[in-house]
């Protein structure tokens, strides 16, 4: 599809990796940003070249023909925002977490599909590419059904000082990174029935839990476990990389720190290196998160040329969100919650 003109609303911290994407893309051009902050208006369309800049949306929508806007503000103003492209027919991906609660999610998922507006959450994680490849050894057969798997992602890194929001809110690693991991697992072992969940604040200087353990029953058969952690020091710190065990029927994937991937199945055992490309614009040891970046919004894009519904869809990211809920409810409680009631 050529000549798609997108606006992006947010030009904070991680806007910036989308804008680098958006430039990389073919047939995409972003023709206006916005901010309620001058100066990231300032800083963004100056790096950018954009030179249409608003610091109110709807004074964008009002002005602007858009074939997409690309929301990457705090989750706080996802669903003003979404309903706002709604109403004005535009396209609209929306940054994680999608939305405070999952009542709100449902709406704003309902608000486009009522205007007959695509809609995508900007989940990225399933997208990098190591991730994407223990997907290519499940589909590939190799290790038979899978029946286990651990989703784990433990950090010391400080995220704090890009990010000092992630501080002072009441909820931190589940709403903030868990959610990815609770995708991924999601992407892997397929939708979720049930779930448990412990969670602790360790960092006494923040708000929020930072270590979280939840263990999913798959609707499909398989259990699994997802853990993460940021209060987590380690030798070698392994941010922001995913580590991933599955056990099947026919043999094991081993996605270890390094990006080391480690089939066992009916051909035997190969060893392979799945660490992401270093795009010219990433720097590690980000790299992995903006290649996904990269890989999403082109998803989008292909999504739009060919009416596809995307795979991180506002529908689908329902079920993820409900993993989210589920597992502060069930870190409050101490029980398990069943996830088809949330939905
Ligand atoms: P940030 O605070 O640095 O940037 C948000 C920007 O949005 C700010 O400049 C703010 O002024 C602007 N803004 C807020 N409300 C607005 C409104 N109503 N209209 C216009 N501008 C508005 O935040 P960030 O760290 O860049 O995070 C943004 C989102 O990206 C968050 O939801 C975060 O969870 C997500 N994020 C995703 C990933 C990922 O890998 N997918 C990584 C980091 C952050
Ligand atoms: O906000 C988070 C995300 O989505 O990926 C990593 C992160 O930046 C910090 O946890």
């Amino acid at each position: 599809m050529a000549g798609l003109s997108g606006a992006l609303i947010g030009c904070g911290f991680f806007a910036v990796n989308q804008m680098h994407a958006w430039r990389d893309i073919e047939g995409v051009s972003i023709v206006a940003i916005c901010d309620r902050d001058p100066e990231r208006l300032r800083l963004v369309g100056d790096q950018f070249g954009v030179a249409r800049r608003y610091t109110d949306a709807a004074a964008m929508f009002a002005a602007e023909k858009l074939d997409f806007v690309d929301v990457a503000t705090t989750v706080g103003s996802h669903r003003a925002l979404v309903e706002m492209a709604a109403e004005n027919r535009v396209p609209v991906i929306c940054q994680k977490p999608f939305a405070p609660t999952l009542g709100d999610a449902k709406a704003m998922v309902k608000a486009c599909a009522d205007a007959g507006v695509p809609l995508m959450v900007h989940e990225n994680f399933r997208w990098q590419s190591p991730i994407q490849a223990v997907r290519a050894v499940l589909d590939s057969g190799e290790i038979g059904t899978p029946f286990f798997g651990r989703i784990s992602f433990r950090s010391g890194y400080d995220v704090f000082s890009g990010q000092p929001y992630l501080a002072t809110g009441k909820r931190f690693i589940i709403e903030d990174l868990g959610i990815h991991i609770l995708d991924i697992a999601r992407f892997l072992l397929g939708d979720v029935s049930s779930l448990t969940a412990r969670t602790k604040r360790i960092n006494p200087a923040i708000a929020g839990e930072d270590v979280a353990t939840i263990l999913m029953d798959h609707a499909g058969g398989a259990t699994s476990v997802v853990d993460c952690s940021y209060a987590t020091k380690l030798a070698v710190e392994p941010f922001p990389e995913t580590l991933i065990e599955l056990d099947g029927s026919d043999g094991t994937i081993r996605l270890a720190q390094g990006y080391r991937l480690t089939v066992t199945g009916k051909s035997g055992t190969k060893v392979s290196d799945v660490s992401p490309p270093l795009l010219p614009w990433a720097s590690r040891p980000w790299h992995n998160i903006q290649e996904s970046v990269a890989a999403i919004q082109q998803h989008w894009v292909d999504c739009l040329a060919s009416g596809q519904e995307p795979a991180t869809s506002g529908a689908d990211n329902l079920k993820t969100f409900a993993l989210v809920e589920a597992a502060y409810a069930a870190g409050a409680s101490r029980e398990p919650v069943q996830i088809d009631a949330l939905l």
